[in-house]
């Protein structure tokens, strides 16, 4: 198993710092997905992207990635002045609606990295919808930026 990870690992990671394609899951288009480098002790990682559904409702169920032991989705938002970060059981992402993951709002995060995110490399994510199916995309990753993930 240790093996195969690193097999993967070496396949996932390419150096192509250019924006990542947009890619089609059923009726739902994935557009510019990004991750934060990360420092190299760090143990999450955040990541982000544009889900567009251009038929009925549709779920992303789940989500996973060879460099990370599990990706789970979070949300933060601003509570009474307070910056909260839940935990979600899946994103809705609604008839011919727009879901956008960014920082300081609905995110993957990408839980017990394997190694640090290095600005310019690229990694796989495999994303599950309920109805859409199963896809797999590669996810740019951009510089450490100020505002991020500061409350975990
Ligand atoms: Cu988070």
């Amino acid at each position: 198993m240790r093996r195969l990870m690193a097999a993967l690992l070496c396949i996932g990671f390419v150096s192509a710092p250019a924006a990542a394609d947009e890619v089609k899951a059923g009726t739902i288009t994935i557009a510019d997905a990004w991750a934060r480098a990360t420092p190299p002790a760090a143990q999450v990682g955040g990541a982000y992207l544009i889900l567009k559904n251009a038929g009925s409702p549709d779920k992303l169920v789940s989500a996973s990635t060879p460099v990370a032991e599990r990706t789970e989705f979070h949300r933060m938002s601003l509570e009474d002045g307070v910056m909260k970060m839940r935990h979600l059981p899946a994103i809705e992402v609604p008839a011919h609606g727009t879901i956008e993951l960014k920082p300081g709002g609905t995110h993957l995060m990408l839980v017990g990295l394997k190694q640090p995110l290095k600005e310019g490399e690229r990694f796989p994510l495999t994303l599950r919808f309920e109805r859409s199916g199963t896809v797999e995309l590669q996810v740019a990753v951009r510089k450490m930026g100020a505002s991020g993930h500061g409350s975990h």
